[in-house]
């Protein structure tokens, strides 16, 4: 699904070509700076000699060569000594024999003329330019270090944002190039709206959204529908990563969002985009021993910008992430990201959908049939199918055929599975049916029973966050209070998805930890805090919210007996064991609806409550006598 724009070079290339071409300078100061190193090994000063002992040597013809500097006397001997390395030596110049009369005549009787010479110190090559030369050779390296570590980018460009920027005139992506997240789309349209007339919003005095966050796995879309949003509303899209922002030095991401903030606020009403929010987003202070101050400033930054620009200047910031539950309460706040846009796995539908859009730029063989293709990719995300389609058409290539047909993307579904990122695509056939009845169960317990909250969608394609399969109930907003039944009956509907696995398979699976707390939950309220249970009678058995600050108000003072404790969790059981034998007759009863609902999850992936109600009503059922 991400498709990649032709997109002009972005405005800061000519700066980063200039990093890039200093780069090359690295290179030269590497040898220089080597070279250099070889020649003080190759000049090395050899044994160090007393002066007496020079002087002897020099009488005694065993010196070649003399040069006397300021601070002492360099030379070589005749003959290398047995066992050294060199034939060089050194005298240190000190005291009384700097000054030594006779040294001049010596030096003239012993050694042949042009062999000894004095030296009036270093050269202004020695002094000046080697220490420079030397430096700039370590820079180098240094920058080559930061280069390979893929540290700081373009350090020249420090503080300068590397965001791109995608200018009203580039062929525009929409919400046509946008398949299968219908959902999505529809609650970003509005967003699209207050771009397009901010002028009308303004008059209204709404309040107008700051930050929208797009959850969802990598590959599921998030960045297409961004440049979507902004190719809709024709305005410009800052785009940037955030872990662009996270640098090497302390102060220089917060630099880059104040620029990009500023250049935004030039081009406005625009949208700036934030791909992997989390890299800079995560919970303050959550940095390991040392701290991550420079991810913090920047957040802090980050944080102030959102909350320093007038919402009206028509300025709003889109953010993507994987990981939602990683990112410091502060973004989720209001003013800030407070609008949240799950962006889910595609459904069958949804991925022949993908696909049409990606089979536009491939020519396909007649026969082929789209519905089928997406009927072997169940779990596959947009970026998925986009790699399918490119992959059959590199096989179809390959063999010379002028056309994709099926076996192609067969081939290329396999490929695309076993790929390089290890990540879990598609699930077993037995684990999926199982899957499949778990929430089968849920979403037709819930539907079956009065009062409980309504079935919004059922999915088993799993969620970011871990779960395999999902009943999204649509609960009814202006409901406040929660009746006895309304309590007993989502319980049962928690106890479904287990229910039904054991109706079906006479087997449970450890999956269903987090619906059994809840229920268990729900059940204990029932009984210590809402006065529900005949047996306990309407009395709080509260320990919560009391304050250890007053006397007897430590949780540690029961108020009641460990007779009570006992009856307590003998009526939490006694609740759930009702509730259990209700929603397992009540699935056995309705079997017939169970094995469709699940039948039409194996084959959509998911089902909507217009079509789970079109199943019920094949299977009609007296739901009152539960
Ligand atoms: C496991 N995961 O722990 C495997 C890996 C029973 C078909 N053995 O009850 O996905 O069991 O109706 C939100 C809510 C993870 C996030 C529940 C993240 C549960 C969820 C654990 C379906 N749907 N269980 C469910 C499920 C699991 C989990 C969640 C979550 C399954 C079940 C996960
Ligand atoms: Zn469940």
């Amino acid at each position: 699904m991400d498709k990649k724009p032709s997109r002009r070079p972005p405005i800061d290339s000519a700066w980063r070509r200039l990093a890039s071409q200093w780069w090359w300078l690295a290179i030269p100061s590497v040898v220089v700076g080597s070279l250099f190193a070889v020649w003080i090994l190759f000049n090395e000063a050899g044994r160090e000699m007393r002066y007496g002992e020079f002087k002897k040597k020099l009488v005694a013809h065993e010196i070649k060569s003399v040069k006397i500097g300021p601070t002492e006397i360099r030379g070589e001997l005749t003959q290398k000594p047995v066992g050294a390395r060199t034939a060089r030596f050194h005298v240190a110049r000190v005291g009384l024999e700097n000054n030594d009369p006779d040294l001049a005549r010596l030096l003239d009787q012993n050694i042949a003329e042009g062999a000894w010479e004095a030296e009036t110190g270093p050269s202004i090559a020695e002094s000046v330019v080697l220490p420079f030369v030397l430096l700039a050779a370590m820079m180098g390296g240094f920058w080559v270090m930061l280069r390979r570590s893929g540290g700081v980018g373009s350090a020249l460009a420090f503080t300068k944002s590397r965001h791109k920027v995608y200018q009203k005139d580039e062929r525009r992506i929409t919400f046509d190039d946008v398949a299968g997240n219908a959902e999505a789309v529809a609650e970003l349209r509005e967003v699209v709206d207050f771009l397009r007339t901010p002028e009308k919003f303004r008059a209204l005095g709404g309040r107008i959204p700051k930050g929208v966050l797009l959850v969802g796995l990598p590959g599921t879309g998030k960045t297409l529908l961004a440049k979507a949003v902004a190719g809709e509303a024709g305005v410009p899209f800052f785009s940037l990563s955030g872990s662009d922002f996270v640098e090497m030095f302390v102060g220089v991401g917060a630099a880059r969002v104040r620029s990009l903030f500023a250049q935004a606020e030039t081009k406005s009403p625009c949208l700036i985009f934030i791909d992997e929010l989390d890299a800079l987003g995560k919970a303050r202070g959550s940095g390991g021993p040392g701290g991550h101050d420079e991810r913090d400033q920047t957040l802090n930054q980050l944080l102030v910008q959102m909350d320093g620009f007038d919402a009206n200047r028509g300025i709003i910031v889109i953010a993507a992430t994987n990981r939602p539950e990683t990112l410091d309460a502060a973004l989720v706040r209001p003013g800030r990201f407070d609008r949240q846009i799950v962006v889910d796995r595609p459904d069958l539908v949804g991925r022949e959908d993908i696909l049409k859009v990606h089979a536009r730029t491939v020519a396909l063989d007649d026969g082929i049939d789209l519905r089928q293709i997406a009927a072997m990719t169940s779990g596959f995300v947009g970026a998925d199918l986009a790699s399918l389609v490119n992959e059959a058409a590199l096989l179809a290539a390959r063999k010379g055929k002028p056309k994709v047909s099926h076996v192609e993307f067969e081939e290329g579904v396999e490929r695309v599975i076993a790929g390089p990122e290890k990540r879990q695509r598609v699930i077993r056939h037995d684990e999926r049916l199982r899957i499949a009845y778990h929430e089968a169960g849920h979403a037709l317990v819930a539907r079956s029973l009065p009062g409980t909250d309504p079935v919004h969608k059922v999915s088993i394609l799993g969620r970011g966050n871990g779960a395999l399969g999902y009943t999204m109930y649509r609960p009814e907003d202006d409901r406040f209070l929660h009746t006895r039944a309304w309590l007993e009956n989502t319980i049962c509907s928690l106890l479904g998805g287990t229910i039904a696995e054991e109706l079906i398979f006479n087997d449970v699976s450890d999956g269903c930890a987090s619906d059994l707390q809840r229920a268990t939950q729900i059940a204990r309220r029932m009984v210590t805090e809402f006065g529900m249970s005949p047996t306990l009678g309407r009395v709080s058995y509260q320990t919560e919210g009391r304050s250890p600050f007053i006397p007897g108000g430590g949780s540690n003072s029961y108020e009641w007996s460990e007779q009570t404790a006992r009856e307590i969790d003998l009526e939490v059981r006694r609740l759930l064991d009702q509730a259990q034998a209700a929603t397992r007759k009540l699935l056995k009863e309705r079997r017939a609806a169970l094995e469709e609902i699940t039948a039409v999850l194996m084959e959509r992936d998911t089902i909507d409550a217009t079509e789970l109600q079109a199943v019920l009503d094949r299977h009609p059922h007296d739901s009152h006598a539960a």
